[in-house]
């Protein structure tokens, strides 16, 4: 009869560990399959950030603003750390590693990036965008929302567009004031064909380059000029290696801020919606702080003892009118549809 009476015991004892068992796992696996979607779930996520450009300049004081957006909703689940001047890279360079996941962040200009989706060659159209605004309106509007969905194809996540400017004209040789001026000038550009092709038009002799080896390469003389908004010719010091600028405002170029696609897929609904919602608000600021150097910094340049030259209207249409030809060439290039939707989005914002 005890004996009995002990086995039922031990029966229902190991009934009852087993449901206790079975509680814990429930509970942990409710955990495990991502069940709180709150954005301070799971374990602490780091965030590295690698730009190009230094400190000093509008698109890291942009990168510290969503740092500071992320680590205060997340209540500090996903922390970001910030690089910039190149220190982990280059925009191609930085670029892979987020395919990679060996980097979660950076924010290239569109030029390199059309290596990666050759629709963003579309940005890289010489003249295209009147103005910021008309900019603003067709990147944050439906289709330049749409091609960064083109991005997930290549395991990576546009957030957004942030801003880099319109690009002008810098060189050690002489005065750039008309298409003539441009003849024979080694000009770095961005690894970008398209650039490359346009500026061959104009008569010059471009060689594209990274940005990381930009200074250097006009120190030696190895190149005579580039072309960057006045923000970066200032802050980035190049008026040490650089004699003229001239107001040439030949391409307005975007920014992309991009994620890492397998980072971005490892994180919660709500916790993806964070990342999109700082990386906006945080590119609102830099736009506005981009816009504020830009005018300001022209001055400064001259001021530092570069010689400054004006484009007159009839100059800048004949660079228009050269360039054309390359234009009509990169459109099936590009994609004609997205050519197309771009010059449609312009007409209607303006
Ligand atoms: C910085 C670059 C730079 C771009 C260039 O990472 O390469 O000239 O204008 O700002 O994206």
């Amino acid at each position: 009869m005890k004996k009995i009476f002990m086995t039922l015991c031990f029966v229902l004892l190991m009934g009852v560990l087993a449901a206790c068992g079975n509680a814990d796992s429930e509970s942990s696996s409710g955990d495990s399959d991502g069940g709180d979607e709150s954005a301070s779930s799971g374990e602490e996520k780091v965030i590295k950030a690698g730009i190009g450009l230094n400190d000093d300049h509008p698109q890291y004081k942009g990168l510290l603003k969503f740092k500071e957006i992320v680590e205060e909703e997340t209540d500090g689940a996903i922390k970001v750390e910030t690089y910039h001047s190149g220190q982990l890279g280059d925009d191609r360079s930085m670029t892979e590693a987020l395919q990679l996941g060996s980097q979660e962040v950076t924010i290239p200009s569109t030029a390199p990036l059309a290596n990666f989706v050759s629709d963003f060659s579309v940005f890289d159209i010489p003249f295209l965008f009147p103005d910021e605004q008309v900019a603003d309106e067709v990147l944050d509007g439906e289709v330049g929302q749409e091609l960064l969905t083109k991005l997930e194809d290549q395991d990576l996540v546009g957030l957004t567009y942030w801003e880099n400017g319109f690009r002008d004209l810098t060189n050690s040789k002489r005065a750039v004031a008309s298409v003539d001026d441009f003849d024979g000038l080694k000009i770095r550009t961005m690894e970008n064909d398209l650039h490359l092709d346009a500026f061959k038009a104009l008569g010059a002799n471009p060689t594209p380059m990274a940005f990381t080896e930009l200074f250097t390469a006009l120190q030696q003389g190895t190149v005579d000029g580039q072309e960057n908004p006045y923000a970066t010719i200032y802050l980035e010091k190049l008026y040490e290696v650089q004699e003229h600028v001239s107001d040439t405002h030949h391409i307005y170029s975007p920014f992309v801020f991009l994620m890492s696609k397998s980072f971005y897929d490892g994180l919660t609904e709500d916790q993806q919606t964070i990342m999109k919602d700082a990386a906006v608000e945080a590119g609102q600021e830099q736009r506005e702080m981009n816009r504020e150097a830009n005018e300001e910094y022209l001055q400064s340049l001259q001021d530092e003892g570069m010689e400054y030259t004006e484009i007159s209207d009839e100059d800048r249409e004949e660079m228009v009118e050269t360039v054309q030809p390359v234009i009509e060439d990169y459109k099936e290039k590009i994609g004609e549809e997205t050519v197309d939707k771009v010059y449609q989005a312009i007409e209607d914002a303006q």
